[in-house]
């Protein structure tokens, strides 16, 4: 096992990694810029080496900068967290080149799955249902048309370089298709430098669905149920929960199953998440995270594990401590993202967090770094906590969600905690009604309150 672990990342997740680290006795080093030198994972760790100044290409993305100070620290392993250079292969690849750990998995299948078209295609050879358009980029109109005719009405244009939402054409007949072709090349080209479009059947009301993972490197692979987290804004999650209120069990096992079978051909090592739309029954893979992701808790309450602890295992060479026949899944959890940005207009509020009160009792879980007294930066994503709530069902789950809501105070900042709020209270969210475009209509006609 490790004996020290340079953590490189920032915030909440630094933190959460840096506590499994000392449950296990591994030593920790945080790194961190100049603008977070008094940030709790700075605080908390054994060793700590300034990488840069605030702006994230030099400090955070900053792979030689990392890299020497894990050298100059003695750390064996890196954990990458989730975001920064957490699915870079590149960065990946030089953690091993200079003789640490990256846990995580290979450079190679960070690479894979990077690419969404090579993902789509992995996807499909390993068995797994895919949402029904082209095998690559469409190279001409002619080839646009007659696949848009046999995928049938409407089409979404992607962007092969896109992501995140971002660069996504709808298309509701033939006669739009050209132009709009064009427009979605141009558009590539200007937003990604690269216009490789291809075109996929367009489903108007999905769920996103998402399958928890967890390979070690001695073929033991097992899932840990799904996690529903359809709702967002602008392709930015904002509740996620476990399980997803529209699964029944068949389903549940049967994509499960499928999907460890698929990662034991692929081989893949570590954490990892299938994300799948689902709509009218039917699953679609859009892609893989090859990463732990934000929203990781959920599952790690309905399961009883803790997923970081078994990527540092599993890092090191060890085999998973249990298999698919002992993962029990207890009750329900929801996550609430908890951001300091204006709840309507979603403009970042960074400043100093004059009052801060974190909700606790039963089953509630409170991940974040803030404390009274700490500065949220200006320089990073507005995400200042989760609070992650578990209990024997749904309806119990939502009542001490509410609970905790009102208990949790963050003053100094704008948060888009009376957001949260209103919308755990509203029929559409408790009786799990809602897909991905469920809240941004309600926020358009939603006023936060006067207080
Ligand atoms: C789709 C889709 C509908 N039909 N693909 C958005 C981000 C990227 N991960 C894939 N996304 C979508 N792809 C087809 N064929 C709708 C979305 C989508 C979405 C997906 C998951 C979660 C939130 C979303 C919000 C808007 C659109």
């Amino acid at each position: 096992m490790f004996k020290k672990i340079l953590i490189a990342n920032r915030g909440e997740i630094a933190l959460r990694v840096l506590r499994a680290c000392r449950e296990m006795g591994i030593q920790t080093v945080a790194v961190h810029s100049t603008a977070d030198a008094s940030a709790m994972h700075v605080r908390f760790a054994d060793e700590s080496v300034c990488i840069g100044p605030p702006q994230v290409g030099e400090s955070y993305l900053n792979k030689l900068s990392i890299l020497a100070a894990a050298e100059i620290t003695g750390a064996e392993a890196i954990h990458p967290g989730y975001g920064f250079l957490s699915e870079n292969a590149d960065f990946c690849q030089m953690v091993e080149e200079h003789g640490f750990a990256f846990i995580g998995p290979t450079p190679d299948h960070i690479r894979l799955m990077g690419d969404k078209i090579v993902a789509k295609d992995t996807a499909k050879k390993l068995g797994i249902p895919c949402v029904p358009g082209t095998d690559g980029p469409v190279a001409s109109d002619e080839e646009a048309l007659a696949a848009a005719e046999e995928i049938g009405w409407p089409v979404l244009i992607k962007a092969v370089s896109g992501g995140g939402g971002r660069g996504m054409t709808v298309v509701h007949d033939r006669s739009q298709l050209l132009d709009a072709l064009r427009m979605a090349r141009g558009e590539a080209k200007a937003g990604f430098g690269d216009d490789r479009v291809y075109i996929e059947k367009f489903l108007a009301a999905p769920r996103h669905i998402e399958v928890q993972v967890l390979c070690d490197t001695h073929g033991q692979v097992l899932h840990l149920g799904e996690r529903d987290c359809s709702l967002q804004r602008r392709h930015q999650k904002v509740v996620e929960e476990a399980p997803s209120p529209v699964l029944d069990a068949g389903d549940r096992e049967k994509l499960g199953l499928l999907v460890a079978k698929a990662m034991e051909k692929f081989g893949y090592r570590g954490v990892g998440t299938l994300e799948f739309l689902y709509e009218n029954g039917q699953f679609y893979f859009i892609e893989m995270n090859t990463r732990l992701q934000v929203e990781h808790p959920v599952t790690e309450l309905i399961t009883d594990t803790d997923l970081v602890r078994e990527q540092i295992r599993v890092a090191a060479g060890e085999k998973l401590a249990f298999s698919q026949s002992d993962v029990r899944f207890r009750g329900h959890a929801i996550e609430c993202r908890i951001t300091a940005e204006n709840p309507k207009t979603l403009a970042p509020s960074p400043g100093r967090v004059t009052g801060y009160h974190a909700p606790g009792g039963p089953g509630v879980r409170m991940d974040s770094a803030l404390y009274a007294g700490y500065t949220v930066p200006p320089y990073y994503d507005s995400l200042i906590g989760k609070l992650i709530v578990h209990d024997v069902d749904r309806p119990t789950c939502l009542r001490r969600l509410e609970r905790a809501l009102a208990e949790c105070v963050v003053e100094g900042v704008d948060t888009n905690l009376p957001l949260l709020r209103t919308v755990i209270g509203t029929s559409a969210f408790r009786n799990g009604q809602y897909d991905t475009g469920w809240l941004g209509k309600f926020i358009a006609d939603w006023e936060p309150p006067v207080v």
